[in-house]
């Protein structure tokens, strides 16, 4: 059923149409020849060297076995966990095997690898079992996709020869999941990190409030969830996360090397906060339930000193329960403050995210009130040219570090075109070519490489409802993002790219998952 709008009004006058990039204007590249080149030519993200070994081929087979250092068996246990499905095959972990994965060269850093293939051996080394993690989602695209099935199939198993040499150009490479317009259930959860894992995605930002729902559990303030949680846009059931299910999701990502970062939305976008304690609201009312999508209308009192009382208390046990260094304090679309109000309310909210040993995280509102550093400010916006874009450069002259989710490049919500069925168009439609057409350090005048954090997928779910419809909406688009954060800026080039991320097609064919076929791609 369908509760929305085709689009957004409220935001129809900030709609920005960026139209299709011309690309592969970014410089020399691997070319067009990626189609038809061995699949060392097609990983995404595009690696910083590859070199084939033309004949040369590993197979693996029925006698393989992984051999690891001690401190990697994690990641052994996860590689024989990918290829074990698909072959049918025992693939025992040891400290011997065919398929070697060594902790002895940190020569690329802490998320870097090198991976030889031989016809003898397959060799993974790294510094640290997260550079081994990396290079192992490149070692399961070097396999035929049918590797992604679930169930046996009859191999073949090539491997081609070669080296890799790689590590990521950002540390930071996130996605973000809004949980709060729509309730997205632990195990949904879980099967969209192991998504975004494959493309070396190392961070998720889950959105855990907004108007339309709380989502976790928290002891001090029973009824944000008992009664905030119970309803979600459009008047479904909603849901949470018991503070168990939360530790659940953070232990599960830590698996996929990929750290939580927990946003708590502040001072605006807690409609369902102010409508589970009326003492938060400054005429003490609390408001009905809010199950539509405008946005901008609620904010906690910024006058009351129980609402830094509120943001402590519930700061305080969610990070207890997050082992990540940051903490996100939303910030955005304050439309029910004023700036005055807005800059009041951040110097009396941040000092708190702070004494809970966090790093805090805003969206780029959230600049104007100078958060001391060190401080992230994740960039949403759709014109360089907009004020807003000077004072995330004026914050990163201060040097706060910035973290790039243009919304009318790497929204992932937003439609690919005029027929796409679900998601918004307030930002424009975002195509595969607009998603991967630009670059993170030269987007935005004064926020150059060494500013920048990194970079953010975020997906947000007025219209999202389920697994099927984030995938949709994430994929091919998500990998586009992965690889503008992961690979050298000197790699980039559109026709490389159409051609690689057409060829994982197959891929997430054999794995289930879904996406949408963009007329941009050349499409097996
Ligand atoms: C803007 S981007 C929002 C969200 C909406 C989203 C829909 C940002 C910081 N705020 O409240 O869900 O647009 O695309």
């Amino acid at each position: 059923m369908n509760h929305f709008p085709i689009e957004f009004p409220r935001r129809a006058a900030m709609a920005l149409f960026g139209g299709a990039v011309a690309a592969g204007a970014l410089g020399a590249a691997p070319s067009a020849r990626a189609a038809q080149g061995s699949r060392m030519q097609q990983v995404i993200p595009v690696p910083e060297s590859v070199r084939e070994a033309p004949g040369v081929r590993f197979e693996l087979g029925p006698d393989s076995a992984i051999g690891a250092d001690p401190a990697a068996a994690g990641v052994a246990e996860y590689l024989a966990g990918v290829l074990r499905p698909a072959t049918g095959y025992a693939l025992p972990t040891g400290e011997r095997g065919d398929l070697v994965l060594r902790l002895d060269d940190a020569g690329l850093g802490q998320a870097g690898y090198r991976l030889e293939v031989t016809a003898e051996t397959v060799t993974l080394r790294a510094g640290t079992p997260e550079g081994l993690f990396n290079g192992v989602q490149t070692l399961r695209q070097l396999l035929p996709p049918q590797i992604e099935s679930a169930d046996p199939q009859p191999g073949p198993w090539p491997i081609p020869g070669g080296a890799i040499a790689d590590r990521p150009r950002f540390g930071h490479r996130a996605a973000m999941l809004d949980v709060a317009r729509h309730f997205f259930g632990v195990e949904q959860v879980k099967r969209y990190i192991d998504q975004i894992a494959r493309y070396k995605i190392n961070f998720l930002h889950l959105h855990l409030s907004d108007d339309q729902g709380w989502r976790i559990e928290i002891e001090s303030w029973p009824r944000l969830t008992e009664h905030g949680g119970s309803t979600e846009v459009g008047g479904g059931p909603g849901g949470f996360y018991t503070q168990q299910d939360y530790a659940e999701i953070v232990r599960y990502a830590a698996s996929r090397h990929i750290t939580i970062v927990p946003e708590i939305d502040v001072p605006g976008h807690t409609n369902a906060a102010l409508s589970s304690y009326a003492e938060l609201n400054c005429d003490g009312v609390a408001p009905p339930l809010y199950t539509g999508i405008e946005v901008g209308f609620s904010s906690l009192c910024v006058d009351k000193d129980i609402s830094y009382r509120f943001l402590d208390e519930v700061i305080g046990e969610i990070a207890a329960l997050t082992p990540g260094p940051y903490l996100h304090i939303g910030g955005d679309e304050a439309d029910a403050t004023t700036d005055e109000q807005y800059r009041a309310f951040m110097r009396r909210a941040l000092p708190i995210l702070r004494a809970h040993g966090k790093t805090v995280v805003g969206w780029h509102e959230y600049a104007k009130a100078t958060p001391q550093n060190p401080a992230v400010v994740q960039y949403w916006g759709t014109d360089p040219a907009d004020p807003e874009a000077a004072e995330v450069a004026a914050a990163a002259a201060r040097g706060s570090k910035i973290l790039m989710s243009p919304a009318n490049r790497s929204y992932l919500d937003m439609k690919y075109d005029e027929s796409t069925e679900l998601g918004l168009n307030w930002a424009g439609y975002v195509e595969v070519a607009d998603a991967y057409g630009w670059d993170p350090a030269a987007h935005l005048q004064g926020v150059g490489e060494e500013s920048v954090l990194g970079v953010e997928a975020p997906i947000w779910t007025e219209t999202l409802e389920n697994s099927a419809h984030l995938e949709v909406m994430a994929f091919p688009r998500l990998p586009a993002i992965a690889e503008l954060g992961w690979s050298p800026a000197a790699t980039h080039d559109w026709e490389s790219f159409r051609a690689r991320l057409a060829a994982q097609a197959p891929r997430w064919e054999a794995a289930g998952i879904g996406f949408t076929r963009s007329p941009q791609l050349p499409w097996p």
